[in-house]
């Protein structure tokens, strides 16, 4: 596989196993795991076939360790990123004194009235660093970078997981926990 065809084969992935496994005719389990069989006959079924060793390459080598194999090797799940209801079965940890949040411009002035909201996700996703956080922005326009007082927010009970590939996840950032530039 090149990286082109590992792309698109890993953004099929993200399709299936966060957003719509329906469209391969696939169920996921409660904390989103599928047997990798099941997965790999229905995607053939479905037009992409995608074999065995590929799904190991992918898994490997995906920069954002978009997915995880279960430790039998048997199931496969996205490890975050759903919009489809799964629980992850991530506990609660205690987060770095400061997490950043990269948003576009355009969002500012909503976000400066309600707070960070997970939209179309099950959380807010923040990331450790502000590289990190810059690429995320990016995808949505010009990038802006938010400070989140991710010590204040814990302290003040709001609870933050971290997905298997450390994305600091949380429900939502108060106006009060966000540094504006
Ligand atoms: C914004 C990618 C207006 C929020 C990335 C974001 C990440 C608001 C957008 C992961 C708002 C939602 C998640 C408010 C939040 N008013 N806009 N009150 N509150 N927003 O894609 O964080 O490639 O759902 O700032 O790398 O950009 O999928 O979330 O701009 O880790 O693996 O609403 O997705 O990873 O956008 O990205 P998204 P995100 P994957």
């Amino acid at each position: 596989m090149n990286e082109k065809e590992r792309t698109r084969t890993s953004k099929f992935l993200s399709l299936v196993l966060r957003h719509e496994p329906e469209k391969v005719g696939l169920e996921l389990d409660s904390a989103g795991w599928v047997e990798v069989e099941m997965l790999l006959a229905a995607c053939r079924q479905h037009g992409v076939a995608i074999e065995r060793a590929e799904l190991e390459e992918i898994v490997v080598t995906n920069e954002k360790k978009r997915f995880a194999f279960s430790d039998d090797g048997r199931r496969i799940r996205a490890n975050q990123g759903h919009s489809i209801e799964v629980s992850l079965g991530y506990t609660p940890q205690v987060p770095p004194a400061r997490l950043f949040h990269g948003t576009a411009t355009r969002f500012l002035d909503s976000i400066r009235s309600d707070g960070l909201k997970k939209m179309e996700r099950h959380h807010v996703h923040l990331s450790a660093d502000e590289e990190t956080a810059h690429k995320v922005g990016q995808r949505h326009g010009k990038p802006l970078i938010l400070l989140i007082k991710a010590d204040a927010m814990h302290a003040a009970n709001h609870s933050f997981f971290l997905s298997e590939n450390g994305v600091w996840l949380t429900d939502a950032v108060p106006v009060a926990f966000i540094e504006f530039p």
